[in-house]
């Protein structure tokens, strides 16, 4: 007989996959072309094989997510991208790919692990509608009734996106970590939630006007990894990634509280291109 009381909370399930979204880690690598110059040219084609059927998005222990990439510059010589709701699937690729026959001459450069999110200023569809009222329209017109209808049927495909996402056709992407700053007198975090919610709709809106030329996942390093989150930019041509962070430069959430990492500038291929690319076991 029940005495008012309100039932025990069900057990919270012990899991590695987060109960919305998908663990990413990003990963780079470079060659060692010393440990290269000692591999005969059998054992390359063996550990060239290796290496594609390793990185085979279809392969059958692909994460849901692998995109490889060649990187320009010397921080690293290619990138993988992958995503999964289980780490081990992720760490797996990794440690599969070291334990190969071209692992001997891999040297891994930097990783950065992080979680989808949606992010906290993301409207609701009433949070919304009264953005609507705010800027001028009128409660209950058409034009109010068909901005909110075409958000609300926009919303979950987007909250899709951000939390399992289907990577863009678009050939060069820059991933960086950032944080917000936490300095005396210029904290993000002891901002009220009205301002910061002020400053990443301005954010947002100078993002909107590069839809159809870049393409962002926001992944939180928060608790993870050594920055706060990890920024992953897809664009159709390079010029918009430089495009798009100069003009963000201005908004005040960055010009007043981005502090960067190191970017790492990309072109993605598939895994047997990068190899090509990189010169690893042509025929
Ligand atoms: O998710 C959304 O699209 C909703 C609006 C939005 C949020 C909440 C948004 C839009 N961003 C959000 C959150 Mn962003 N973003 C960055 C960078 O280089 C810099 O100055 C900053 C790096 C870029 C280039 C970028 C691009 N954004 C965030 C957050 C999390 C903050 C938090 O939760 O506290 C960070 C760290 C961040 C950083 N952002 C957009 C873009 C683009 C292009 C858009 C528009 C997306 C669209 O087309 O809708």
């Amino acid at each position: 007989m029940s005495h008012g009381r309100s039932p025990a909370p069900e057990p919270i399930p012990i899991s590695l996959e987060p109960t919305v979204g998908w663990h990413c880690t990003h990963l780079y690598y470079r060659f060692d072309r010393a440990a290269l110059a000692k591999m005969s040219g059998d054992q390359l084609r063996q550990a060239r094989e290796e290496a594609i059927a390793i990185l085979d998005p279809a392969g059958p222990s692909a994460p849901q997510r692998l995109q490889t990439s060649v990187v320009s510059g010397h921080k690293a010589d290619f990138g993988l991208m992958l995503m999964d709701p289980h780490p081990l699937k992720i760490e797996s690729v990794n440690q599969r790919l070291m334990a190969s026959s071209l692992g001997a001459v891999l040297v891994p450069t930097y990783s950065f692990v992080s979680i989808t999110e949606i992010s906290e200023y993301v409207p609701s569809v009433e949070q919304y509608g009264k953005k609507l009222i705010a800027e001028g329209d009128a409660e209950g017109s058409p034009a109010y009734a068909a901005k909110l209808k075409a958000y609300a049927d926009r919303l979950p495909l987007m909250n899709r996106q951000r939390l399992t996402p289907d990577f863009p056709p678009y050939p060069a992407t820059c991933f960086y970590p950032m944080n917000k700053k936490r300095k005396v007198g210029e904290n993000w975090f002891l901002l009220p939630f009205d301002q910061r919610n002020k400053m990443m709709a301005e954010h947002a809106k100078s993002g909107m006007t590069f839809a159809g030329r870049v393409q962002q996942l926001i992944t939180v390093g928060v608790g993870l990894d050594d920055w706060e989150w990890g920024v992953t930019l897809w664009a159709k041509n390079p010029q918009f990634l430089t495009e798009i962070v100069y003009r963000m430069r201005f908004d005040e959430a960055s010009a007043r509280f981005a502090e960067f990492g190191p970017f790492y500038t990309s072109y993605v291929t598939s895994p047997a291109e990068m190899l090509d690319h990189c010169r690893i076991g042509l025929m």
